[in-house]
């Protein structure tokens, strides 16, 4: 077992990781940049360290920062979180050529699932359902044109090192294919270094559920039923919910299945989720993989009641995983909904700054995660998420109920949050009824301007 482990990250994350080292007897080092000194994480760990100046650049995602800091401070572990560099295939590379143990898989199933062209085509080697479209990379626009009259319109473009939605471009027909292919092929270069496209039938109004996983280094893989995270904005999530009012247990058990055998085709060992979409017509199609324990991981802890990250890093110590799948029960109801510090009557613009007043909602039932404190300074240089408040209830509209109090008992003084809206799109009429797919935000955000 690890005796002690470096978290390479801040915030709600950091703290998280910090509890379950707590409870798993291990030391931890939180590291901070220069502007993040008051950070909440430090209060968590063991020791602390500098990484470096404010911008994330410089702190957060400089390796060689990160990996002195685990070397001086004889760290045997570095838990990622999410984002940073969680999914950065040479970090991983980097720590196991240093001896430092990467909590999550190996780098070379990183690398293999942040290629999002050789990642479908693994899975479709493992045998799992694939969205119809082009066989890998389109290099130029005569292909793309080809291979959009072959699956026919609609298309969407995606980057092959995207993955959440950036340099994605949705196609009608031959004309805006063409303009849509060179700018697609340059934000991808802009924003991953790599212009590579690939080519999908745009499903329309498809549900986004996804599957949680845990896999060992024996070959034991199990999964823990799937989130719906349907209600995104600009492909970044909202709210989440466990179990999704779309699937029963038929889906469920087939959801299960494919996440295992892919898991298991790649010698998958950590916690792990692979992403589908779903049709209308009930239609599986998987989309990508993510290689690391997500924002809204604790949705799956909720609805199973099954601590992920402890398991993670036990897993990365070489343990055995001893829940068996018959272990994994499914009950009652759990919804996630991330505060961000921004102001949805202002397309949703970031508002950092000094937090006067903060009441944290709490009671049966509710699980806050966060890093906020009555006298916090926002640092406007990383994500705005500042909180996820996560209810429970033994069915769906209990779990709603509960969600509603809480974020009526949620109070941040004057910095504007994403509380209100979320409290509005709960108790929207098709919401409660679980009538939602990915156009719900769009659709809701229009009304709402009328
Ligand atoms: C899709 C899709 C429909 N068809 N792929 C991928 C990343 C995720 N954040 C959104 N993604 C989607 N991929 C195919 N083949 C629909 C989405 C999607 C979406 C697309 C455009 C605008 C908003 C969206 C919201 C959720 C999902």
């Amino acid at each position: 077992m690890f005796s002690k482990i470096l978290v390479a990250n801040r915030g709600e994350i950091a703290i998280r990781v910090m509890r379950a080292c707590k409870e798993l007897g291990i030391k931890t080092v939180g590291v901070f940049s220069e502007k993040d000194k008051n950070s909440l994480h430090l209060e968590f760990a063991d020791e602390t360290i500098c990484i470096g100046k404010a911008p994330s650049q410089e702190s957060y995602l400089n390796v060689s920062n990160i990996i002195s800091a685990a070397e001086i401070t004889d760290s045997d572990a570095i838990h990622p979180g999410y984002g940073f560099l969680a999914e950065n295939p040479q970090f991983a590379e980097i720590c196991e050529s240093c001896g430092i143990k990467f909590i999550g898989p190996s780098s070379k199933n990183i690398r293999l699932m942040g290629d999002k062209i050789k990642a479908k085509e693994s899975m479709k080697k493992a045998g799992l359902p694939l969205i119809p479209g082009g066989q890998g990379a389109i290099k130029t626009k005569e292909e793309a044109l080809t291979t959009a009259n072959k699956v026919r319109y609609p298309i969407i473009l995606k980057a092959k090192a995207g993955g959440g939605g950036k340099g994605m471009r949705v196609c009608h027909s031959d004309v805006r294919l063409i303009n849509a292919f060179m700018t697609a092929q340059s934000e991808a270069k802009n924003a991953f270094g790599d212009s590579t496209i690939y080519l999908e039938k745009f499903l329309e109004n498809p549900r986004h559920i996804e599957v949680q996983i845990i896999a060992d280094s024996y070959g034991n893989v199990i999964h823990f039923g799937e989130r719906d995270c349907s209600i995104q904005r600009r492909h970044q999530k909202l709210i989440e919910e466990s179990p999704s009012p779309a699937v029963n247990n038929r889906l469920r058990k087939k959801l299960g299945e494919y996440a295992i055998r892919g898991a298991k085709y790649i010698n998958y060992d950590s916690a792990g989720t692979m992403e589908f979409l779903l049709d209308s017509k009930g239609n599986l199609y998987f989309m990508e993989m993510n290689t690391r324990i997500q924002v809204e991981h604790p949705v799956t802890e909720e609805i199973t009641n099954v601590d992920l990250v402890k398991l993670q890093i036990l897993i990365a110590a070489g343990e055995k995983l001893k829940l068996r799948q018959d272990d994994i029960k499914i009950t009652g109801a759990v919804i996630e909904c991330r505060i961000n510090a921004e102001d949805p009557d202002n397309n949703f613009m970031p508002s950092a700054g000094n937090i006067d007043f903060c009441y944290l909602p709490g009671g049966r039932n509710i699980r806050v995660d966060t890093h906020i404190y009555t006298g916090y300074k926002i640092p406007p240089f990383y994500d705005s998420l500042i909180a996820k408040v996560i209810a429970k209830g033994n069915n769906r509209q209990q779990a709603l109920k509960t969600m509603d109090r809480a974020l009526d008992e949620f109070l941040i003084e004057p910095i504007k949050t994403t509380v209100p809206f979320c409290k509005k799109v709960i108790n929207d009429p098709d919401f409660k009824i679980g009538n939602y797919n990915t156009s719900f935000l769009n659709k809701f955000l229009e009304n709402e301007r009328e």
